[in-house]
């Protein structure tokens, strides 16, 4: 039987386990990054299992989210990360080089290979034709020390691109369009492979924000065939080298098939406040706006900017809109700046921020109350950008300059003729600001600022457990729900006590102190719980608080072995219907936990005084990790 793309890279890299889909495999992983908001946690678990190189043909330590230095603490969470890689092995990609997604897409990505790394948006390095996971960051660090990486055996999913995107149609809309299609809960458990004719028209940044945005669907992750265009953009890097073919076999089997026309596609927009609630920009209307953000490691590449600076150029932003720019690398600032397409952003009246997230992640520009900001990014959860009341919709760059210009949400199909931007047949190569390990990796010393702190470790799980409900959510909760970022919480990302404080702070303020009181307990969750980001905080910081199981009707993939490895018990409802029955602060009572998670067979909950059934879909590993309470007590228990 034929294979498709993924199947070939997981084949090559399986070291554990069986491809039967659904069963947990384990593989090699050939390099790994890590961001700083996630880094520092990383680096410290790195460091607890005592491993002195990595082991990995290549692993980068990125600096790009924290990047408002407004304390010491983001300075010294740097300090640590950059000395951690130079005595480990690792290179280290300085604050100002540019998003971690963008610069590794650029300078390190290689199809064929296997990538994990500590953000969601990993699955970027499928555009280039490798097989990029986000994970937990105790997953890259397991990875760092030569360990494999498991995850269930996903599902094929196949979308097929027919035609080719016409004048001011982008890519942005091909994956919203997908979104439309499938849900942010459409991709869970499974690979979406693009094919098609369609395919070849789309060059490799265009084809990353596409598998960018897969995190968006809840995928494993999202790959593209590595072609004569994928040559074109290594040779164009300097890096001919690293290209390999890839292709599915023409009998290749998918489980689920769907099917974008690009002839047919229009501008889109996600609305307020989920990136699957896409309507084409002409029937939203012209509402007016107050923000537009450019950037991100969705839209971000030079081929981005490039179309950004063509519309603005000769053109004023409206005096009611404020309009930033965020390259994604320095190698994509650079090149603007060599070719004057910076001036004609600057002389537009833009904003320029550095090369970071900045706005994606709440790093400043939150907009004004109840303001309306179109972003080229790729999450629209509420409160994200640090407004609770923004509404915030997620658009292509040609919508947000188009719309920057006129004041109000804009098809930019009105502005007449496209521009037409090539690809640069060389980019501008300096890796000047990407630190190589040392050679002499004992003379260096590892530097820890006073905001780092321990992180907890979950205990060897009991006999049963009695407790209460700490919280009870609705469906789709995110990870910024149960932990929010932005500038001013961003900065204790390695300082858990500090953090624990605004566990979800929007959904329910009085949730952290309650766990406080009564010393933690269970949550109650709905469908997809846990949706968004990598961020393994979102299970350290409930575990800090005593939250000891999440009951919920369905888990997202990451934040799910993101519970395991904290020793968090996520169980699903074998009835959905007895979540309705729940109330806060009933009484719950595990009888049998220990014995039932040992034995694999459902786990009983007596729960308001009512029995109800639970199943916890695990590995026998994350079983045994369970029991043991988490991967790291796990894993060092298992090496001794
Ligand atoms: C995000 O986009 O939410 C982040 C910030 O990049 C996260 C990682 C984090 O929380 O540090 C992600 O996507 O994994
Ligand atoms: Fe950074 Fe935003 Fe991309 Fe996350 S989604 S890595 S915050 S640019």
């Amino acid at each position: 039987m034929g294979m498709t793309i993924a199947e070939k890279i997981l084949k090559a890299h399986l070291v554990d386990g069986e491809m039967v889909k659904g069963q947990e495999i384990g593989l090699r992983i050939d390099q790994t990054l890590t961001q700083d908001a996630t880094g520092t946690m990383a680096y410290l678990q790195f460091e607890a299992m005592g491993v002195d190189q990595v082991r990995t043909e290549r692993s980068v330590a990125y600096i790009d989210h924290n990047t408002l230095q407004s304390g010491f603490e983001n300075a010294d969470d740097h300090k640590f990360i950059g000395t951690c890689a130079k005595k480990h092995g690792i290179y280290f990609s300085k604050p100002g080089n540019g998003i971690c997604h963008q610069v590794h897409l650029e300078r390190f990505g290689k199809p064929g290979k296997t990538l994990i790394g500590s953000d969601s948006h990993t699955p970027t390095g499928g555009g280039i034709g490798m097989l990029a996971f986000g994970a937990g960051g105790l997953d890259v660090a397991v990875a760092m020390g030569g360990g494999a990486y498991y995850i269930p055996m996903p599902k094929m999913v196949r979308v097929t691109l027919t035609g080719s995107l016409q004048p001011w149609v982008a890519a942005k809309d091909i994956i919203l369009e997908v979104l439309r299609q499938m849900t942010v809960k459409g991709g869970v458990g499974k690979i979406v492979e693009y094919a098609g004719p369609g395919v070849a028209t789309l060059s490799v940044p265009e084809r990353a924000t596409i598998t960018n945005m897969g995190a968006e669907l809840g995928a494993t992750t999202s790959v593209f065939p590595s072609d004569e265009v994928t040559r074109d953009f290594l040779r164009a890097q300097g890096r001919e080298e690293d290209y390999t073919p890839l292709a599915s076999d023409p009998d290749a089997v998918y489980d689920e098939e769907y099917t974008v026309d690009l002839d047919k596609l229009a501008p889109l927009a996600a609305k307020p406040h989920m990136p699957d609630q896409v309507e084409e920009v002409a029937s939203i209307g012209k509402i007016k706006i107050n923000q537009c953000c450019i950037g991100s490691c969705t839209n971000s590449s030079y081929y981005d900017m490039m179309k950004v600076a063509a519309i603005l150029k000769g053109k004023k932003v409206h005096p009611d809109v404020s309009l930033t720019i965020s390259p994604g690398s320095m190698q994509v600032f650079n090149m603007l700046a060599q070719n004057g397409a910076l001036s004609d952003i600057i002389q537009a009246g833009a904003r320029i921020l550095e090369c970071a997230c900045g706005p994606c992640i709440g790093m400043g520009q939150s907009p004004e109350s109840a303001g309306v900001s179109l972003r080229t990014f790729n999450r629209n959860f509420e409160g994200r950008s640090g407004t609770q009341d923004a509404k915030i919709y997620l658009v292509s760059p040609e919508v947000a300059a188009a719309s920057a210009i006129a004041g109000v949400l804009t098809d930019p199909r009105e502005l007449g003729e496209a521009p037409q931007i090539d690809m640069p047949e060389t980019f501008v190569i300096d890796d000047g600001m990407i630190i190589p390990p040392a050679e002499n990796p004992d003379e260096v010393e590892v530097i820890k600022g006073p905001n780092i702190k321990e992180f907890p470790l979950g205990h060897e799980l009991e006999e049963s457990i009695s407790t209460k409900v700490m919280l009870k959510t609705e469906d789709n909760i995110t990870t910024d729900h149960i932990l929010p970022a932005g500038s001013k919480l961003l900065p204790y990302r390695s300082n858990i006590p500090y953090y624990s404080d605004y566990c979800f702070i929007h959904v329910d303020p009085k949730f952290p102190a309650r766990c406080k009181e009564l010393g933690g307990g269970v949550i109650v969750g709905g469908s997809n719980y846990g949706q968004g980001s990598s961020r393994e905080h979102a299970a350290l910081v409930p575990l800090y608080l005593g939250i000891r199981a999440v009951v919920a009707k369905s888990f997202a993939r990451i934040h799910k072995a993101n519970l395991v490895n904290s020793g968090i018990i996520p169980l699903t409802f074998k009835n959905p219907e007895d979540y309705d029955g729940i109330d806060l602060l009933d009484g719950v009572t595990f009888p049998n936990i220990r014995a039932e998670i040992e034995s694999g067979s459902d786990v009983t909950v007596v729960i308001g005084g009512k029995t109800i059934l639970t199943e916890c879909e695990l590995s026998d590993r994350q079983r045994s990790a369970i029991l043991e309470g988490g991967t790291l007590n796990y894993t060092r228990k298992n090496a001794k």
